[in-house]
């Protein structure tokens, strides 16, 4: 896993373009890919860590990209059954109350936060999603704990994954 995430960042370094398919170790879904990145860290970090992908934290858009995200944590959760939290792309540190998907900029529209929140105003300003049983919802979280978190590669235009 290691080689390949290196070989990932190589390929980014390179500014060579992947025209179909996701770099190694990533997983492919609607054009996109996915990577889980195994480490902790907090969510400024997990966003500057994606960023050395060339990705960005996550971006959920609808239920088909949720569900998805589920079943990629959950698989990821199978072999570090205590990792059961993941930082996503979304913060209102901002502007209180406005979540935005920090890769894009856009408002959330599709959103699937747990019963209850967010709740957190001021204190809790990033997305973080909660792996439970056969759930998986929001909650909006102090930014500054320490998770796993994933990260996406948006398709570009051309209908090519741009890396670099
Ligand atoms: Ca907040
Ligand atoms: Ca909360």
């Amino acid at each position: 896993m290691v080689f390949t995430v290196r070989l990932a960042v190589l390929w980014s370094a390179l500014g060579l373009n992947v025209v179909q398919g996701c770099p190694n170790g990533w997983e492919s879904f609607e054009g996109s890919c996915y990577f889980i990145p195994e480490i902790k860290e907090d969510w400024s970090a997990s966003s500057t860590t994606c960023g050395l992908y060339h990705a960005s934290l996550v971006e959920i858009t609808n239920a088909r990209e949720d569900n998805f995200v589920k079943h990629l944590v959950s698989k990821y959760h199978d072999g570090y059954s205590h990792d059961k939290y993941f930082w996503l792309g979304g913060t209102d540190s901002f502007v209180e109350g406005d979540w935005r998907w920090i890769g894009s900029d856009n408002l959330l529209t599709y959103t699937d936060w747990h019963h209850g929140e967010p709740n957190g105003h001021h204190d809790e300003d990033c997305l973080l999603g909660q792996l439970s049983d056969d759930h998986f919802d929001w909650k909006d979280n102090r930014c500054t704990s320490k998770y796993n978190f994933v990260c996406e590669i948006v398709e570009d235009g051309d209908g090519g994954h741009l890396i670099g």
